[in-house]
Order: structure tokens, then sequence, then C-alpha cells
């Protein structure tokens, strides 16, 4: 068991807030305790002028009052000294705020799509250029990054705390932020053996939330960013832009579509254990009859399963909501021939005769 004390010192918090981890958050932070510092004496001062006015005026005191009057040295230097500190907030605020916009000539992009409820993030693969999407952050140390950002649904927000970075997602429009992480996170997962070592790694690197209340499973919209240096970013690109091999090897597809599963979302519309969520289960869904909301009905093959991802609103299954987002353009032939895969493999209907599919070809 760790100590509370070790436990807050393997966290990223700090005192109120999570550590800095970014270029920007030295910046924001001085603001923000600034503008705090600022509200925090003028609340003393003036409560204690009130508590103090009260008593040392009091009617029973001074039974006759003295007439108020007019002073012209008190009322300028209480229009003239909040506006100079007015001024250096604006001063500090605006430096920062364009600090944040004004986007670095050369840094890395990442696209980043929110949707009802999670989050895509679109490398490009360091060697071929090739589209990597993942369902976590990994940034480089120390080297500007910048987010290209858009939402297939509705708003969206995207929030770094440790870097001080927050953005909204907005259906429709790309809207662009940056960011420079400065501490890479200690563990690096990509060099760890296991898989529970691996999700302990990924645990423990920088929270990514959410922050603009998006619908039933807003808060499910947790993800992770990992911070490692720049050639251990690179070599981890490369062994997730390959979902479909694994050390080399091809893997079966029907678990390159469980990878898919969660790694794009399905799951948090949709189970593989019969339960009915936002969407139909998938729990021997391959093979089943289809009710639709149009009142007609057909079997659930390969073809039916690739026209309801990319355009699921054709054929409505009732008695659900047309919720879901079209893949179209977001999962490629052979990421949805892994998906079917992986639907009939918990299919009951659906037997593959001679062993697992390989998708070595
Ligand atoms: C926001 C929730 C949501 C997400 C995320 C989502 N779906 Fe759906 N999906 C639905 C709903 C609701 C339906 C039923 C209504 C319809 O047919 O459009 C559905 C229907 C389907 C169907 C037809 C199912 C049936 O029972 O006949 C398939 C296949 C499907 N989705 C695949 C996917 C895949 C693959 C993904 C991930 C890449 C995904 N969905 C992500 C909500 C979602
Ligand atoms: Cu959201």
């Amino acid at each position: 068991m760790l100590s509370p004390h070790q436990l807050l010192a393997a966290s990223h918090q700090g005192f109120f807030m999570p550590k800095q981890a970014s270029s920007i958050a030295p910046h924001v932070d001085w603001l923000m305790w600034f503008i705090n510092a600022v509200s925090i004496f003028f609340t003393v001062l003036i409560f204690g002028l009130v508590i103090y006015f009260a008593i040392r005026y009091r009617a029973s005191r001074n039974p006759v009052p003295a007439p108020a009057g007019h002073n012209n040295m008190l009322e300028a230097v209480w229009t003239i000294i909040p506006s100079i500190i007015v001024l250096v907030i604006f001063f500090f605020g605006f430096r920062g705020y364009m600090e944040m916009s004004v986007q670095p000539v050369a840094a890395h992009q990442v696209r980043v799509i929110g949707f009802k409820w999670g989050w895509t993030f679109e490398y490009r693969h360091p060697v071929d250029g090739t589209p990597i999407k993942l369902d976590r952050l990994i940034l480089p140390e120390g080297e500007p990054v910048q987010f290209i950002m858009e939402s297939t649904d509705v708003i969206h927000s995207l929030f770094i705390p440790s870097m001080r970075m927050k953005k909204d997602v907005v259906p429709g429009r790309f809207n662009k932020f940056w960011v420079q992480p400065t501490r890479a996170n200690e563990v690096n997962p990509y060099l760890l053996p296991t898989d529970e070592e691996k999700a302990a790694a990924w645990a423990a690197a920088y929270d990514v939330y959410c922050t603009e209340y998006c619908g039933t499973k807003h808060s499910k919209m947790l993800t992770k960013a990992l911070v490692l240096p720049p050639d251990q970013y690179r070599a981890a690109l490369i062994i997730e832009g390959n979902i479909f091999e694994k050390d080399g090897q091809p893997l079966p597809l029907e678990i390159v579509g469980e990878t898919l599963y969660t790694r794009r979302g399905c799951n948090q519309c949709h189970s593989i254990d019969g339960k009915s969520g936002i969407g139909p289960t998938w729990k021997d869904l391959f093979g089943a009859q289809r009710q639709f909301t149009d009142g007609t009905s057909a079997v659930a093959d390969e073809n039916y399963i690739k026209e309801s991802i990319l355009y699921p609103g054709r054929k409505i299954v009732a008695p659900y909501g047309n919720v879901m987002a079209s893949y179209l353009g977001q999962l490629n032939d052979r990421e949805i021939g892994a998906l079917i895969e992986y639907m009939k493999s918990v299919s009951a209907k659906h037997q593959t005769l001679g062993g697992p599919q390989s998708n070595a070809d």
C-alpha cells in the first residue's frame, strides 16, 4: 500500500492544481495566482473596513451623523488604482492568449475528433505518413504539437489540466490549439512487457477530459496523454501504427476488431454481453433478424453491418434512436472487416470452421 504522501508524489497533483507540464502552464498559473491574490487582498481590505467602520461609527457612539461630503482625492485613487490592476490583468491575459493562439510554424500535428462519447486522435505514421488513430494521446517532450479539432456530433471540449490547455471541439468547424509538453512521464508503457504493467504506466499518464456537457456519458469521455522523449514518441507511433500485427506477426482479425471496438469507442454504445445500451448489443447480432423503425426488417450479414457503420441513418434498429454518427472515411474496409469478424466471434449463430480468421494476406 502506498502512503498518502507517496500517492500524492506519484500523481500529478500539485498544491491546488496538477503539476505544470507544458510551456504555457507557468503563465496561466502566474496570472491565476495574481488574480487570486488581488481578490483576496481587496476582500480582506473591504470587509475589514466595513466591520471597522460599523463599530467605529456606530449610532450609539455618534447619535448625530456628520454630513457625508465628497472627496475628489479619494474618488481619483479608487478609480485609478483598480484601472491599473485591471490593465495589468489584461496585459498578461492577452499576452498568454496570443501565445496560445498563434500557431507554431513547425509542429507535430494531431487531428482530434470528439464524438459521443470518446476521442479519436489521428496521427501520421512517422515513416510512411499513413493515418494512425488512437483513443489516447501520445506527445513528444519539448516539441510543439498542434491539435486540429472537430466534432462528429455535438460540442465537446478537450481539456488537459496539467498542460492548462482547454478548447471547445465544435461540429462543422475546425478549432486549433497547440501545446508544448515539458515533462515526460516517468514510465514508458511501450517498453514494458506485460499488459498489467502497460496499463499501470498508462494510468500514471496525464488526465484528459471532456469539459463540455455532451449527453449521457459525458463523464466517460476520459482518456490519457502520455508524454515521451521524442525518439520514444516516434517508436511508440510506429508500434501503434500497425494494429493488424503484434511483434511482426499478423493478428487474428477478431482480435484486431476487438481493439477497434474499444479504441474507436463503439463500446460506449454497444455491449457484447447482451445488455442493450445507447445502441443494440453486439452479442448474437451476426445472423440475427433486425427490425427497423420504418417497419422493414433484414438479416444482419456483412453487407448490412457495413452499411450500418457507414450510413447508420439508413436503417434504424427499433426501438433505438438515430444517434450513431457515420464512420464514412473514418474506418477503412480492412478495419470494417475486422469489426465484422469480431461481431461474429461474439455471435452464437456464427461459427467459423477451421479456427480463427487470419489477416495474413
Ligand atoms: C453514440 C453511440 C454509438 C456509437 C459510439 C456507435 N454506435 Fe453503432 N449504433 C448506435 C445506435 C443507437 C444504433 C441503433 C440505431 C441505428 O441503427 O442507427 C447503432 C447501430 C449499429 C449497428 C447495427 C446494429 C444492429 O443491431 O442491427 C452496427 C453494426 C453498429 N452500430 C456498429 C458500430 C460500430 C462499428 C461502432 C464503432 C466504430 C459504433 N457502432 C459506434 C449507437 C452508436
Ligand atoms: Cu464530450
